[in-house]
């Protein structure tokens, strides 16, 4: 029996889908009497460090966690719940820590894109059973802005490497806490969180490990969702956009099925976008939800869910804000949401009025002009000039699946994006979609130059040659194909080994 400390923040369906995995029976704290009986505990801390702290001070839990940890029981924190371990965090400096360990959280202070986010490898610096069966090389999910700094130097678990070195992980007894997500760090992570809970785990010395460590190029699979005809839910494809061949929509697997494939492939994330929510709406649209529960308990990489994220009011008048269809999201599974076509819409309030909220998919198109100054949209000149011959374009944004172009441009609507919170950049391209012709190498340098926070990279992808093309000349974090996967054209093997003497990339055990 595993207890979990879930405070209410966010996704912990993927922690408790690991557990189980691994033959767990998981119960959840109430009360603050729950973790005083525990046999062991996980904390997956979600979120921001002071909205954690002040609900655990709200339900009563502060006093009876730090007491289980004084009385060295086993425990496990994930993420923020490393973070909560220490004195205080730069992110709320209002609020104080539990203080279990000397030491503090800060910004990451580097001119790499922030979050670091995607697979990290790590340099173990203690002797732990954590470690048994691994052999050094593996690499783990990251997903955070900010650090801790320990200064307790025996507590140091493993460090990792991103701009400088930083603690990923601490180890105190029997008090374990990562910094990565062990239940999104496929096979590696499981084998980890087994070792904590199997005390009988033979200890294992610190091995040789990287003199650095480097954060991998990430290759995303990405699923077109929608129902077809027949209202079955299908993994789809289209050329820029179009679904559909000869009348009808094209099907090209089921995706909890697809999705599991891609995964034990070697797939570093999976993208789900339920491409016709704009039209259905998801909270109504069970299936979609009914696709991440069944994939989330069998696929141990972040997934990544979009389409529909938005406020609604449905026949009946009952209102949904766009947080309740996020959260249901991550209720069942999804460690990201993708938001597209109310970005554009949030982006352009704010363009036109100054204030606005929240942020991520982007589906621009490219649109060509005779010269820089042709219209007040930001212009690249293109090696690759229009129909008419014009040496110049600019990338309208669309919306509702590219039905409708509006008059915002993708590099301001990234830009604006990041600054309203956005944690990274889905970057799709109407003219390359499906196309086979590689990614839109000026699109990705003009985004990405905009941004620090990360790009992925996505449409067009036709072979392995083009991941190294988007690698070598962009400065993008991740690339993401689909129409290659699904024709079974190139697997996602083959990108993997193709890239692995030249590009960083997380090595699938
Ligand atoms: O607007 O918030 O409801 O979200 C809807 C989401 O669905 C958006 O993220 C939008 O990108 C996506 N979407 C809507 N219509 C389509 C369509 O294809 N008709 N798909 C669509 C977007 C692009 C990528 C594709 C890459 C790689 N498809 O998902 O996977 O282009 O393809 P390739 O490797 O085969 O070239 P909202």
């Amino acid at each position: 029996m595993i207890t979990l400390l879930d405070y209410g923040a966010g996704n912990v369906r993927s922690v408790i889908n690991a557990l189980e995995r691994l033959g767990e029976t998981v119960e959840l704290v109430e009360t603050g009497a729950d973790i005083l009986k525990a046999e062991r505990l996980v904390f997956p801390g979600v979120g921001n460090f002071g909205a954690m702290m002040h609900i655990l001070h709200d339900k009563g839990l502060v006093e009876p966690l730090l007491a289980y940890l004084q009385a060295d029981r086993p425990f496990f924190g994930i993420c923020v719940a490393l973070q909560a371990l220490f004195e205080n965090s730069e992110e709320a400096p209002d609020i104080p820590g539990l203080g279990f360990l000397p030491g503090r959280v800060q910004r990451f202070d580097t001119s790499l894109s922030v979050p670091h986010i995607g697979w990290n490898g790590y340099k173990a610096r203690q002797p732990s059973r954590i470690f048994a069966g691994l052999n050094g090389d593996e690499k783990l999910y990251f997903v955070h802005t900010f650090h801790v700094v320990c200064d307790d130097a025996d507590a140091i678990l493993t460090t990792t490497d991103y701009g400088s070195e930083f603690v990923s992980s601490i180890q105190k007894g029997n008090v374990v806490a990562t910094q990565f997500h062990p239940e999104k760090s496929g096979r590696t992570g499981l084998q980890l969180l087994a070792n904590f809970l199997d005390s009988s785990r033979q200890v294992i010395q610190p091995q040789a490990c990287p003199q650095t460590t480097k954060l991998a190029k990430r290759i995303i699979a990405c699923l077109d969702v929608r129902s077809n005809d027949q209202g079955d839910l299908v993994v789809t494809k289209g050329d820029q956009y179009d679904v559909r061949e000869k009348g009808d929509v094209r099907n090209l697997g089921k995706p909890v099925q697809l999705a599991e494939e891609y995964y034990q492939q070697g797939a570093d994330e999976i993208t789900f976008l339920n491409i016709t929510a704009f039209r259905d709406f998801p909270l109504e649209d069970m299936p979609m939800i009914e696709v991440l529960r069944q994939t989330s308990k069998n696929v141990f990489v972040p997934l990544t869910i979009g389409g529909g994220i938005r406020d609604f009011t449905d026949r009946n008048g009952k209102h949904y804000s766009a947080l309740e269809v996020a959260a249901e999201y991550f209720r069942s599974g999804a460690d990201k949401i993708s938001i597209g076509s109310d970005a554009v819409l949030i982006v352009e309030d704010v363009v036109q009025t100054g204030k606005a909220t929240g942020m991520s998919s982007i589906d621009p198109r490219r649109v060509y002009v005779d010269s820089p100054d042709a219209v007040r949209h930001p212009v690249i000149e293109t090696a690759f000039p229009g129909p008419k011959g014009e040496g110049y374009c600019w990338y309208q944004c669309t919306i509702k699946g590219g039905r409708e172009g509006r008059d915002l441009d993708a590099v301001t609507l990234a830009r604006i994006c990041a600054e309203l919170g956005a944690g990274e950049i889905l970057l799709n391209c109407i003219d390359k979609d499906g196309t086979n012709s590689g990614f839109d190498l000026e699109l990705i340098n003009a985004v990405r130059a905009a941004v620090s926070i990360p790009v992925i990279a996505s449409s067009g992808a036709g072979s392995a040659e083009h991941f190294l093309e988007v690698f070598a000349e962009t400065d993008a974090e991740a690339a993401l194909a689909a129409g290659i996967f699904h024709r079974k054209e190139v697997p996602i093997g083959e990108v993997k080994a193709y890239l692995e003497d030249t590009i960083e990339i997380r090595p699938t055990y």
